[in-house]
């Protein structure tokens, strides 16, 4: 039995650790890869798992178990008796096998905590900069990245941001800082790690069915900023991350930082007037502010948002906190550019915008684009995750002139929209295979001149489509075709 505190390093000795492997997706390959490498015993276990990694693992000789066989907490598990399990981090907490896990004291890893552990593979060892949230932290993430970039660090974004982190860490070069996009989930499983700097950007209802309860996964969120090191930001809009930070057990010296879209008072970054500055991190933060960029620069990467605004401004805190001069920060953010399906503008004709929000898997993420046009002929629906989206109908739905009501599930949608917005219109679109065509089509026999056609379904996308990338494309694609048209 191997004693996993001292399994603290790259080169310590891994050899013969039992490892069981949850899930094979893009982070249980991850994790089985690096282990066989470091010379562990990994036995993969997944339920659903792609023919071509199972070849891979077969090549490099790491036994798997899967489809039905791999269900529950299988025999073969109990007989390969795990020292450790890690797991993915989609699987719920309540899968039987880390029940059995935590019923027998075994520890249960997520691929975060392995990558602290071996983050010393090269002599460069990497800062981490950690960022969470409901929404903006993929575009927080790239902006921090790209404005490290632009200060001549030699900088990644990885974790839920779609890299995973071990990939990272076996870069044979190494970084000077590894910006870590989290997740609840990932959040959930974490150990202890030490960021250089951290972040939560804002707080909303979202994957209630997984952590069961909002208090469950605020406290889940709330774990990013333990054990940081020099600057945890928080959202002065939401009282929430200040109090998460107030919480906090940090390491001593490690400053509280707000970010705002409005004024920014001493230890904040925001806005006086059209230009973003730095009250924190300057000699006289007293009596003086460092100008960063302006609002012009920030239009040059796309529809001028709150949103985009808050993410520019705690990204700017972030990079600040490392020291990157404010040159560098406005070089990077004027060259920015928003990934697709973020508030995306596909078409324009006959006065009337086409946007694509499928990113917008939640209410929280929709509220931000539909707060930012009016006339709206809104595509609504899909997989709700157990949020209530009453409050997100109630409070636009004078900006909604028509919901034009997608998704499998569409009772909860337009139960919402009939007791909350009962002037707004609303066209249910059933369920089949054409559901983007027929929503497009409906939303283009409604719209005028001067409306907005707004795909932002505060809702997931897997109910009808393969992810919320296949919704925003069969949206642009419909679009066009059925725009040609007329
Ligand atoms: N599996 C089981 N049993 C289960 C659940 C899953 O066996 O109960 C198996 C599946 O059969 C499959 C594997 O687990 O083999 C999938 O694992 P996963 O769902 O954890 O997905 P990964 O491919 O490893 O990707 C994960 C993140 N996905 C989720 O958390 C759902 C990716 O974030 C992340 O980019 C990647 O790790 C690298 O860190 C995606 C995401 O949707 C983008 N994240 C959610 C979000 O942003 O809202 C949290």
């Amino acid at each position: 039995m191997k004693n996993l505190d001292s399994l603290n390093s790259w080169h310590a000795d891994w050899r013969d650790l039992r490892v069981v492997v949850l899930g094979l997706g893009v982070t249980g390959f991850s994790v089985a890869d690096t282990l066989a490498e470091l010379g562990s015993k990994v036995l993969v276990v997944a339920e659903k798992a792609d023919e071509e990694l199972l070849d891979i693992l077969d090549v490099v000789g790491v036994p798997h178990l899967t489809g039905a066989k791999a269900s529950g907490l299988p025999s073969e598990v109990i007989e390969f008796a795990p020292e450790l399990i890690v797991t993915s981090p989609g699987v719920k907490p309540q899968h039987e096998m880390l029940a059995w896990a935590e019923a027998n004291n075994i520890p249960v890893w997520v691929d975060i905590e392995l990558a602290w552990r071996l983050r010393d593979k090269t002599s460069r060892i990497a800062d981490w900069i950690a960022i969470t949230g409901t929404n903006g932290k993929t575009t927080t993430v790239q902006m921090v990245e790209a404005m490290l970039v632009a200060g001549g660090k030699r900088a990644a974004s990885c974790g839920n941001i779609g890299t995973p982190i071990l990939d990272v860490i076996r870069d044979p070069e190494g970084f000077d800082v590894l910006v870590v996009e989290l997740s609840s989930f990932q959040l959930h499983y974490l150990g202890r790690i030490e960021p250089y700097a951290s972040a939560v950007l804002n707080l909303a209802d979202d994957h209630i069915d997984w952590h069961g309860s909002y208090e469950a996964y605020a406290d889940t969120k709330a774990k990013i900023y333990e054990n940081t090191r020099v600057a945890c930001v928080y959202n002065l809009s939401d009282a929430a991350t200040e109090k998460m930070v107030e919480n906090a057990d940090v390491i001593e010296g490690a400053r509280a930082i707000g970010f705002t879209t409005g004024l920014p008072a001493r230890s904040q970054v925001g806005f006086v007037e059209d230009i973003l500055c730095d009250r924190a991190f300057l000699e006289d933060r007293g009596n003086s502010a460092l100008e960063i960029a302006t609002l012009e620069d920030l239009a040059e990467i796309g529809v001028l948002t709150p949103h985009l605004m808050a993410n520019a401004a705690a990204a700017a805190a972030l990079a600040r906190s490392y020291e990157i001069a404010p040159e560098d920060i406005r070089k990077a953010l004027r060259n920015f550019r928003l990934d697709s399906h973020r508030i995306q503008l596909v078409a324009e004709k006959n006065g009337v915008r086409w946007i694509d929000d499928s990113k917008a898997t939640n209410p929280h993420a929709a509220a931000a684009s539909l707060n930012s046009f009016e006339n709206i002929i809104w595509l609504v629906g899909g997989l709700l995750k157990g949020v209530d989206i009453s409050d997100l109908v109630e409070r636009y739905s004078s900006r909604v002139k028509v919901a034009v009501v997608i998704g499998k599930d569409r009772q909860p949608v337009l139960d919402a929209l009939a007791q909350n917005a009962p002037g707004v219109k609303v066209i249910e679109i059933q369920d089949s295979e054409t559901v983007m065509h027929d929503a497009v089509r409906a939303a283009m026999g409604e719209c005028k001149q001067g409306d907005t056609v707004l795909l932002a379904p505060a809702a997931a996308s897997m109910d009808q489509f393969k992810d919320y990338e296949d919704r925003g494309n069969s949206f642009a694609d419909q679009v066009r075709i059925q725009l040609e048209r007329i």
